[in-house]
C-alpha cells in the first residue's frame, strides 16, 4: 500500500475543473456515437457538424490499491443525439461487488441503473443530491437539462470499470425528451 501524502483540491461546481488540475479526459461522439439509440443520427452530426464534446472528467486518479479512494469530477455538455440526451458510456465495475457516490454540485441530470438479471432504476440528480450506487449495479448519467450537468464521483480504487458488456448490449433504459421534458423508456433495441 503506498503513503500518500494527504492532499486538498478546489473544484468548481459549475464547469467540474480542478485546481491543481489532475488527470483529465474527454469524450467526444466519436468516442460512443455507437452507443446512441439513433446511429445514422450521430453518424450524420459527426459527417455534416462536428465532433461534439459530451462530457469531460477530472480525477484525482489514485494507485488500484485497496483502500484508496479515487474521486473525481465529470460535466456533460447539454445537448441531445435526435431524442437521446447526452450522457457518459455507462459501466459495471470489474469488481462488481463495489459500490460508489456520486454528488451532484450543478445541473439536472438522470442516473441510469441496471444489474445483470434485469432490474432497472433511475434517480433524478441535481445540484446536493447524493446518489448510492450500491454494488452490482451498471450506471450512466445523463443531462436532463439545458445547462451542464456537473457531479462529483466517489469510489473503491479495487472497483476497476468494465465498459465491455454496456458497449456490447446497451442499457435497458433510455433518458429521452417527450412531450418538452425527460422521459424514462425502455430501449427496444437492447440485447
Ligand atoms: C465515474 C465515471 C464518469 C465517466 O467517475 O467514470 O462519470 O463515466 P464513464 O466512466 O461511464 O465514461 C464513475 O462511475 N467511476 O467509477
Ligand atoms: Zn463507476
Amino acid at each position: 500500500m503506498s503513503l500518500i501524502q494527504p492532499f486538498v483540491t478546489a473544484v468548481d461546481f459549475r464547469t467540474g475543473a480542478f485546481k491543481p488540475q489532475r488527470q483529465v479526459y474527454q469524450r467526444r461522439l466519436s468516442d460512443m456515437w455507437r452507443m446512441y439509440a439513433d446511429r445514422d443520427e450521430a453518424a450524420r452530426i459527426l459527417a455534416e457538424e462536428s465532433d461534439r464534446l459530451i462530457y469531460d472528467v477530472h480525477a484525482a486518479a489514485l494507485p488500484a490499491e485497496e483502500g484508496q479512494i479515487p474521486h473525481g469530477t465529470t460535466r456533460i455538455r447539454p445537448g441531445r443525439i435526435g431524442d437521446e440526451y447526452h450522457m457518459t458510456k455507462g459501466h459495471y465495475h470489474a469488481r462488481r461487488e463495489q459500490g460508489e457516490v456520486y454528488f451532484g454540485l450543478s445541473g439536472r441530470g438522470m442516473l441510469l441503473l441496471q444489474t445483470e438479471s434485469g432490474e432497472t432504476s433511475e434517480i433524478e440528480m441535481g445540484a446536493g443530491s447524493a446518489a448510492y450506487i450500491p454494488p452490482y449495479w451498471a450506471h450512466r448519467t445523463v443531462n436532463i437539462g439545458a445547462e451542464d450537468f456537473v457531479f462529483l464521483s466517489v469510489w473503491p480504487a479495487e472497483a476497476g470499470h468494465d465498459y465491455g458488456a454496456i458497449e456490447r448490449d446497451g442499457f435497458r433504459k433510455l433518458a429521452l425528451l417527450r412531450d418538452g421534458g425527460p422521459a424514462v423508456v425502455e430501449n427496444p433495441q437492447f440485447a
